[in-house]
């Protein structure tokens, strides 16, 4: 059972700025530790950042045939992006969104996530354990589906 670890705009620069609201483990950090959950469950992972919208759409449609779902922190374009939801809606794979940060905490414009209704689920405020809590719920969702 393989699986698409998607990370939005600037989530490459955790770890060496904002460390009060996005914590202190880098982006390798993560995905480390999704590794090290993946070997328990078990599952495959491949991983993906982008700061471009574009590129992680393309990321979304060509995991379709290869993978069984997909855990994605969309970042800033959680709030935006009606093409990325589009992309999941079209390649029907099951996502899991994911947020280092609680986002209906904090500003107004972070409440709406565009995504959400396209997700099999949300989990968010929980710092990196935030990651591996979404891959364990997608890894059940698709096992029992
Ligand atoms: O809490 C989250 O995981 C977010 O998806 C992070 C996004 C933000 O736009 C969302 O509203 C919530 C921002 C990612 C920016 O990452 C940074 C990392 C280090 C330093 C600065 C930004």
């Amino acid at each position: 059972m393989k699986f698409l670890v998607l990370h939005g705009p600037n989530l490459n620069l955790l770890g060496t700025r904002e460390p009060g609201i996005y914590g202190s483990l880098t982006l390798a950090d993560i995905n480390g530790q999704l590794a090290q959950l993946a070997t328990e469950l078990p599952c495959e992972l491949m991983f993906f950042q982008s700061n471009c919208e574009g590129e992680l759409i393309t990321a979304i449609q060509n995991c379709r045939d290869e993978c069984r779902g997909i855990l994605m922190n969309p970042a800033a374009y959680t709030h935006t992006s009606i093409a990325i939801r589009d992309a999941l809606s079209a390649v029907g794979l099951p996502c899991m969104e994911v947020h280092l940060s609680n986002i209906h905490r904090r500003e107004p414009f972070r409440h709406v996530s565009l995504i959400a209704p396209v997700a099999i689920g949300q989990i968010c405020g929980c710092g990196h354990d935030s990651y591996l809590l979404g891959l364990r719920g997608l890894f059940n969702y698709v096992k029992n589906s």
